[in-house]
């Protein structure tokens, strides 16, 4: 049977996407009808661009339609072919990009702790035949960034990260989402900043900024077509909503502190693993979402049972581990993770009163 997707029966949904300030959107949107300009390189999204650029303190920065084509453009940039290492324990985007590109997805283990690739699984898994190491900031959570980036440049290999949940999050003293030869970034409405859809690529390489920002528009380049691209260009709607938020952006990350302080007092005697945002040393997190990890995979489905007979939406962020889904050699604590974990209800919008009824449950069924 075809499902479609539509609002769901929910009273407190998983996440509740930040909309900006009516007028200054609106005013954006007064500009597109003005100019009759839409998309292609339009100054909404040349202005969102300088922004962001300067905001995330990027090299290089494009806007791309979303985190999915920010990875596909990425990898064919790159020229991925054989085999790209890669994390089991993401959505789904990150392993089909791979596959899309006609790469082989080899899997290695995650830590549990960071929820991101163990640079010694990393280098177990190398082989003449790697091309890319593809790493996923899971819930904006900082990687192991000198050893992986060590073992790449040692081996001569590009290192994407698929920093779709990073984007306002700080790491020794710059923004994480610029860590990487690559990072791609999503600005889906479910995000922490987001454009409705959208995303972005960030670069340190002008060469490889300016294949980058070919590709993304059909690989043309005047009456040339130097590469094989797609359209994945971001249109001037979009860049509205993302001008009219960006300047919401750390409010909204403060809240967000604010709403994660609370659950953790809430939950301080429940038999659930919580992320510790100051285990990462100098870090400064954008409190993305809001995962538990609980003592088995049977307690995941109690709590989401109860939470959703009192109209309370849970998800489990990740679920499955794409070695499983791929009969890959098998990743261990990426499985027992995906089989443990379940994010629950977070914005920056909850109240307390929300918060308390959701960790009541928690602790009922934990
Ligand atoms: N890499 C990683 C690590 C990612 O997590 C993602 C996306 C990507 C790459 C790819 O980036 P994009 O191509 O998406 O830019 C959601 C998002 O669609 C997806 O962006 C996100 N990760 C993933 C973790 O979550 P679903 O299928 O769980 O979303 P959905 O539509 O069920 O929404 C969840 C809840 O959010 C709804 O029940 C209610 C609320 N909601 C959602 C939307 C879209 C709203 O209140 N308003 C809305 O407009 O995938």
């Amino acid at each position: 049977m075809l499902m479609t997707r539509t609002p769901g029966p929910y009273r407190l949904t998983v996440t509740r996407p930040a909309l900006p300030s009516r007028v200054t959107y609106e005013a954006l949107i007064d500009r597109i009808w003005d100019s009759g300009w839409l998309t292609n390189n339009g100054p909404l999204e040349r202005e969102l661009t300088a922004r962001l650029t300067e905001y995330l303190g990027a090299p290089h920065l494009q806007l791309v339609s979303s985190g999915t084509s920010a990875l596909q453009v990425a990898l064919a940039a790159l020229e991925c072919t054989g085999e790209v290492i890669t994390t089991p324990y993401s959505f789904a985007a990150t392993r089909n990009a791979v596959i899309r590109q006609g790469c082989e997805p080899v899997y290695c283990d995650i830590d549990p702790v960071s929820f991101t690739l163990d640079p010694q699984a990393i280098e177990a898994s190398l082989t003449p035949r790697t091309s890319a190491i593809v790493i996923t900031t899971a819930y904006g959570l900082p990687a192991n960034f000198d050893a992986i980036q060590e073992l790449a440049d040692v081996h001569g290999i590009p290192t994407l990260y698929d920093h779709a949940h990073a984007t306002g999050a700080r790491y020794r003293g710059r923004a994480l989402a610029t860590y990487g030869d690559i990072g791609a970034l999503s600005f889906h409405a479910t995000k922490v900043f987001h454009t409705g859809e959208g995303g972005a690529l960030i670069s340190h390489d002008p060469e490889l900024d300016e294949k980058i920002s070919l590709m993304k528009a059909n690989g043309i380049d005047g009456d040339a077509v130097p590469h094989v691209g797609f359209n994945a260009k971001m249109s001037e709607m979009h860049a509205a909503m993302g001008l009219a938020l960006l300047p919401e952006l750390d409010a909204l990350i403060a809240r967000r502190k604010a709403c994660f302080t609370a659950y953790v007092k809430a939950l301080a005697d429940a038999p659930v693993r919580l992320i510790d945002p100051d285990a990462f040393g100098d870090f400064s997190w954008n409190y993305a979402y809001f995962p538990v990890v609980t003592r088995a995979g049977e307690v995941v489905e109690r709590i989401q049972a109860a939470l959703a007979d009192e109209g309370i939406e849970s998800r489990r962020y990740f679920r499955p581990s794409f070695d499983s889904v791929d009969n890959a050699r098998p990743c261990p604590v990426a499985r027992d993770i995906a089989s443990r974990v379940l994010s629950l209800p977070f914005s920056p919008f909850l109240t307390e009163d929300e918060i308390a009824q959701v960790a009541a449950i928690v602790r009922r069924q934990a």
